[in-house]
């Protein structure tokens, strides 16, 4: 029987699309190898010096061949392009309705946080058939979260929030590697991708009970770093309300110099850990930077908490 795996399962509905231009590409590239030496092959034999051929008038120029070949070639290439363009797109983006969860890489190991509050260690588990988005940032070095069935793979660096997704197509256990070299342990810093249906997928989340939310434990840290003394109106700083900041463009001043930006994740994490970067137009910059009193994870849940207040109308 045909045991000799070439490509590692397939576990995602991306993963079809990335085999696709591979083959593509290596068909291709091999069928032009093999047309190559068998013309080759061919015109060593046909030329060769006993041969009774007429060598009287050797051609010079072929125009025709050469605008086929030029046209031939400039279609391939177009095409190639254009399969590989249109399949990293749908690998690039995420859909509107993906699952968000967050991960943050350390030596040596994975920590995974989902949005109702639940967290593993170089585990991930997944419900079947939900586009997942993951964001992902590291606490040290650079790390790369790696699962080859899902054919994703995506460096997670410190200071940086990195974005991947997925669909997962079939249940099972997946590997889960770090491709970075990231230090001594680097090869222990593995793990495993675990895809269930849905009904089991929500049966396991609320093993052992549900706890507070990742944005109900951002409200609790919000509190704690006496963000919300100057956030929800304060006698002495005045500073901006939060609810609905993210997903907004806001204005940003420098000098006398009005820009704006969009606050997304970036900007947020930003905002707290070098708050004088980026200074909102209109207030002083009296915020204090967090820089190394928040670890990665907390910065999550705040964020998520953030976010969460999106749509709520501002207290005053
Ligand atoms: C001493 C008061 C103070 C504290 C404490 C404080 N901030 Fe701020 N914050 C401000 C001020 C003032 C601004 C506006 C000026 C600026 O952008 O630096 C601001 C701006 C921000 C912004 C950008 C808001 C916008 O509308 O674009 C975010 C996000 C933010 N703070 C989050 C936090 C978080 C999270 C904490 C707690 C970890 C925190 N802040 C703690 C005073 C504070
Ligand atoms: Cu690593």
């Amino acid at each position: 029987m045909w045991n000799f795996p070439l490509l590692p399962d397939i576990g995602s509905t991306g993963a079809y699309e990335n085999d696709l231009v591979f083959w593509l590409e290596t068909a291709i590239v091999v069928s032009l190898t093999f047309f190559g030496f068998a013309l080759m092959a061919f015109l060593v034999y046909r030329y060769h010096r006993g041969q009774k051929v007429d060598r009287s008038h050797p051609p010079h120029h072929n125009y025709n061949l050469e605008y086929v070949l030029m046209a031939g070639m400039l279609a391939v290439g177009v095409m190639l392009f254009m399969v590989g363009a249109v399949v990293f797109y749908r690998l690039s983006v995420p859909p509107d309705n993906a699952l968000e969860m967050y991960v943050v890489g350390k030596q040596w190991m994975w920590k995974v946080e989902h949005p109702g509050g639940k967290s593993e260690i170089n585990e991930l588990h997944v419900p079947l058939g939900q586009p997942v988005k993951l964001m992902m940032t590291s606490q040290d070095v650079i790390h790369s979260f790696y699962v080859p069935a899902f054919r994703v793979k995506q460096d997670v660096l410190p200071g940086r929030y990195t974005h991947m997704w997925f669909q997962p197509s079939k249940p099972g256990r997946y590997h889960l590697f770090c491709a970075e070299y990231c230090g001594t342990s680097h090869s222990n810093m593995i793990g495993w991708v675990t895809v269930m249906e849905p009904a089991e997928y929500d049966a396991w989340l609320s093993q052992g009970g549900r706890g507070p939310s990742m944005a109900e434990q951002g409200e609790q840290l919000f509190v704690q770093y006496h963000c919300a003394g100057c956030h929800r109106g304060s006698q002495t700083v005045r500073a901006p309300h939060l609810e609905g900041v993210y997903g907004k463009s806001v204005p940003l001043q420098r000098g006398n110099e009005v820009y704006f930006t969009m606050a997304d994740e970036r900007y947020i994490r930003d905002s707290i850990l070098m708050p004088k970067n980026e200074v909102v137009a209109g207030y002083e910059p009296l915020m204090p930077s967090f820089q190394g009193q928040i670890n990665e994870s907390d910065l999550l849940k705040i964020i998520a908490y953030i976010k969460s207040i999106g749509n709520k109308e501002a207290t005053p």
